[in-house]
């Protein structure tokens, strides 16, 4: 833990320079539908990205990526202990736990957004979006939870889910997100 805190510390101004992989909009309402960007704000160490995996916590009770021109899109599930209501009224027996588009090549010197389409859970809260940025030389897992008054090196993309408004957020809920 020590060695961590004093690396944070060193990387401390580095990292206020640099995007790392962070949503672009870290806040939405409960219960909203929410078009999470997934943003690659550079290389590894300049080295161009190849790959991204997504873990999608719990809570989230749907996730679609939208398809991106020159990537492939994997999609992970898991299922469920116990099967839910869909939006459709079928029976969901599944979530999605993880999202890889790859294939790709992001230059290191370039940044882009990956999109996932995701229902977000009814409860407010912090999520927490563990990603994995693979390159063609080397591979960075940002992954990090954030501590108070700390910068971490590598933290996970975060996203703040707050009381839902019952106003525009909402309003693709009558689409199903669709
Ligand atoms: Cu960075």
């Amino acid at each position: 833990m020590r060695n961590r805190i004093a690396l944070a510390l060193l990387l401390g101004t580095v990292g206020s320079a640099l995007a790392h992989v962070t949503l672009a909009e870290p806040k939405a309402g409960a219960g909203s539908y929410y078009v999470g960007a997934f943003r690659v704000g550079h290389g590894c160490s300049g080295s161009p990205t190849t790959a991204l995996r997504i873990e999608i916590p719990d809570g989230i009770a749907s996730a679609r990526p939208q398809p991106k021109p020159g990537w492939t899109v994997e999609i992970e599930t898991a299922p469920l202990a116990k099967p839910v209501p869909g939006e459709m009224g079928e029976t969901v027996t599944s979530r999605v736990t993880a999202v890889t588009l790859n294939g790709g090549s992001l230059p290191g010197d370039q940044f882009d957004q990956f999109l996932v389409l995701m229902k977000l859970p009814a409860v407010p809260g912090q999520l927490l979006f563990p990603a994995t940025q693979t390159c063609a030389k080397g591979e960075e897992h940002w992954s990090d939870a954030p501590m108070a008054g700390m910068r971490m090196p590598h933290p996970a993309p975060a996203l703040t889910v707050t009381p839902a408004t019952g106003g525009g957020d909402t309003s693709m809920g009558g689409m199903h997100g669709m």
